[in-house]
């Protein structure tokens, strides 16, 4: 895919938490679609805008990579990538909307030795999220070791892969079920409006304002 020279293009999570939030903001902010016969895309039938439905891991590097000039993707998904990719050229956040809110944080056993986050030092956390935890173990001064899994991490303590584990959490209810407490939050996230590094044309940068604006605008009109 490469992008059009007079459509802007947006790319959101095809299916999962963010999905049906993020196709209802847009159209709250007025954008009408008609969606594609293989349901990979979704043509702006009032407005020069289209919107790709991709996994919300690929909306950084899509982003990167200027096949879309905007997304909306986790915080968490977004500053991942962005402290994985060491000094590259990184997608920016440019409005945060209001869903898809939950924090990365550390969890422990409920019945163990550790008590405070100077206990982690010299233990194993298992996490899906490497770069934003060795950010936090760095600018706290503790060395842990990072144990990079992808998905079920809550399970890694029982497994015997980590002493503790750092992951999503919203509710609370999944640490509960797995017998784990939270110690500390490493990050705060919830849905941004993320747009590509790459320096859109004289059009396309007024193109994108309007639609910051009319997406703030809808946001607004939530509360
Ligand atoms: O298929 P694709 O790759 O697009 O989707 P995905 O499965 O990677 O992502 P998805 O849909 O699960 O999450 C998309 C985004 O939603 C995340 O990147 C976060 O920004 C946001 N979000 C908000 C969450 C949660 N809340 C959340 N609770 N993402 C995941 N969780 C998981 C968490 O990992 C844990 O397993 O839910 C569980 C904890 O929930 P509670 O309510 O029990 O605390
Ligand atoms: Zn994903």
């Amino acid at each position: 895919v490469s992008a059009a020279p007079d459509r802007l293009r947006i790319a959101v999570q095809k299916s999962g938490r963010l999905a049906e939030a993020s196709l209802g903001l847009l159209r709250r902010a007025g954008l009408a679609f008609r969606a594609s016969r293989d349901h990979l895309f979704l043509y702006g039938e009032n407005l020069p805008i289209d919107v790709l439905l991709v996994r919300d891991d690929d909306i950084p590097g899509l982003l990167v990579e200027g096949s879309c000039e905007l997304g909306i993707v986790g915080r968490n998904v977004l500053v991942e990538q962005r402290l994985a990719g060491a000094g590259a050229p990184a997608p920016q956040e440019l409005l945060p909307l209001g869903f898809g809110g939950c924090r990365l944080s550390i969890a422990i056993p409920q019945s163990g030795a550790i008590a405070q986050t100077s206990d982690l030092d010299g233990l194993r956390i298992a996490t899906s999220y490497p770069a934003l935890l060795a950010d936090w173990l760095a600018r706290s001064g503790l060395k842990a070791e990072v144990v990079v899994l992808n998905g079920s991490v809550e399970i890694a303590p029982r497994l015997g892969k980590a002493e503790a584990i750092c992951d999503l959490v919203s509710s609370g209810a999944t640490l509960a079920a797995n017998q784990l407490r939270e110690l500390v939050t490493v990050f705060d996230s919830q849905a941004v409006l993320a747009s590509s590094p790459r320096e859109p044309t004289a059009a396309k940068a007024v193109q994108i304002e309007r639609l910051r604006a009319r997406i703030a605008g809808a946001l607004s009109g939530d509360g």
